[in-house]
């Protein structure tokens, strides 16, 4: 039997994506470096589909139909290169290898280059929606060549979520590594929602003083109207989880001490080199840091901080609502920053993203699916050159809706000593995108006092330097 596709690495997603395959109907061939894991997917799964189990390189690629279409889900980094080096020499002109590994783009860039010259097609593919999506459909961004696409874009249809219009979570995002910078960017995002979620938590715990389930509750209404997203659902399902051991609410026994494994840092990393202002991903990033650092989060307790005001009942229930209006006008910022990074990288490498495309197939599958992503869609439909979520009309409409509650929640929590980093960055990235005039003015002429750094002015063209340390004369430069 031939197979019309592998999956080297069957590791939780490469296992459950091979299965994804074969239950869609695929001959899927099977490799691991460690072959105990190919036969125990076999022993445990071998019925739902047609499965070519190898146990060498040569009879994997053996197995494949030509042109062969390889897909590697090994950890990424290294291993991705062992996997790439034992392969590449078995392949011919015309074959394919997909990563579906979270690499960083510029790996997949390299690689994608160095297999070209070989002929073989290198698909750099995000794949999100963790070992469930793998199994049941993930959202797929595969970057590569047209000619590679055009031959797996069916198969990744196939197994991919489909949103709720039945559109299947997958497109051709641009060439070499757009899928990947995509995916990393999908990532950064999705860590600003999870840090806008948690501090609407502990606002709602902290200044509203709601318990967990109270606060489960609230997330369950919030999930019915414009916040409606996966995130929010689980956020209600976990904090709604009672610990068994102990009876208290589970939120309540797990240690305070985010952890994370590079895509978020990735995308804060990109947009500073792409001087794109990403605060919203940035403080999330950074707020997982200090969580981490406990020797200093111990010895700090001890610093002073205001009295915090208990709220009424009803104070309380009005305080909840503002804050969903924070929750939502901070979302709209920092998907702005997302976005606005996904068009400079696309810019910066040529891809030619879609980006009302890449909304799309954020709909069904990824961890950040939600319902608000069909309207970013429809703005890039509108208008394709949008220069920033916020020029699209709705979404100023809406910011304009709900920026008194926006301002009111982040004035009451630097008042009642709450930190809430990302409501409050996203606030000022929009300030400052409103502002008439910002302080950069001052800046520059810092800058060219102490280092004759040289200005431009409002009234006339030209570049200038003003002798700061004699006559102060203005001079031509
Ligand atoms: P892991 O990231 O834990 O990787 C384990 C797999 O890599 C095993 O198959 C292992 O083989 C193989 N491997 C390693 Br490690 N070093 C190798 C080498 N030098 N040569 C060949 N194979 C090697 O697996 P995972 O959690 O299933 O994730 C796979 C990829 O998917 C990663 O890139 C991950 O970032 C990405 N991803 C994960 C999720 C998620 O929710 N987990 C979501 C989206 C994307 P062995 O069995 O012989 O040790």
């Amino acid at each position: 039997t031939t197979a019309q596709i592998g999956v080297t690495g069957l590791a939780v997603m490469g296992r459950n994506l091979a299965r994804n395959f074969a239950r869609n109907g695929y001959t899927v061939a099977l490799h691991n470096r460690t072959a105990a894991r190919t036969r125990e997917l076999v022993d445990r799964f071998g019925d739902e589909g047609d499965f070519v189990p190898t146990e060498t390189a040569k009879e994997f690629v053996a197995a494949l139909e030509r042109p062969r279409r390889l897909v590697v889900m090994v950890k990424a980094g290294d291993p991705t290169d062992a996997v790439i080096k034992e392969f590449a020499p078995l392949l011919e002109p015309g074959d394919m290898i997909i990563d579906g590994g979270n690499a960083h783009f510029a790996d997949t860039r390299r690689r994608e280059k160095q297999l070209r010259e070989q002929g073989i097609h290198f698909v750099g593919a995000g794949i999100s929606g963790g070992e469930e999506g793998a199994l049941n459909g993930p959202s797929i961004m595969p970057g590569g060549s047209e000619e590679s696409y055009a031959s797996l874009g069916p198969m990744l249809a196939k197994i991919s979520a489909k949103a709720k219009d039945g559109a299947p979570c997958v497109t051709h995002v641009g060439p070499d590594g757009a899928g990947h910078f995509v995916k990393m960017t999908h990532n950064g995002i999705e860590y600003a929602d999870m840090q806008l979620i948690g501090e609407a938590y502990q606002l709602l715990r902290d200044v509203a003083g709601y318990s967990a389930a109270q606060i489960a509750d609230v997330f369950r209404t919030w999930n019915t109207g414009r916040l409606d997203s996966y995130l929010i659902e689980i956020t209600a399902e976990v904090l709604s989880h009672v610990d068994e051991a102990t009876g208290k609410p589970f939120v309540d026994v797990v240690l305070d001490q985010a952890e994370q494994k590079g895509t978020g840092r990735w995308t804060v990393q990109i947009a500073l080199d792409l001087g794109v202002p990403v605060s919203g991903i940035a403080e999330a990033v950074f707020a997982r840091s200090v969580s981490g650092h406990t020797a200093l989060r111990e010895a700090s307790r001890h610093l002073a901080g205001p009295t915090a005001r208990k709220l009424g009942e009803e104070e309380a229930a009005a305080f909840a609502d503002q804050v969903e209006q924070a929750l939502y006008a901070s979302k709209i910022v920092s998907y702005t920053q997302g976005f606005h990074e996904m068009a400079a990288g696309s810019a910066e490498y040529d891809w030619n993203i879609d980006l009302g495309k890449v909304a799309a197939i954020w709909r069904g599958g990824c961890i950040i699916r939600a319902a608000f992503l069909d309207r970013i869609t429809r703005a890039y439909e509108a208008q394709p050159q949008l220069p920033s979520l916020l020029s699209d009309k709705s979404f100023a409409e809406e910011i304009a809706a709900a920026q008194d509650d926006w301002r009111d929640v982040i004035a009451t929590a630097a008042r009642q000593g709450v930190p809430t980093p990302a409501f409050a960055a996203t606030l000022a990235y929009y300030d400052s995108l409103r502002a008439e005039r910002l302080p950069a003015a001052l800046t520059q002429g810092q800058r060219d006092y102490f280092g004759a750094h040289t200005y431009r002015r409002t009234d006339r063209d030209g570049v200038f330097h003003t002798l700061w340390g004699g006559d102060k004369t203005e001079v031509d430069s």
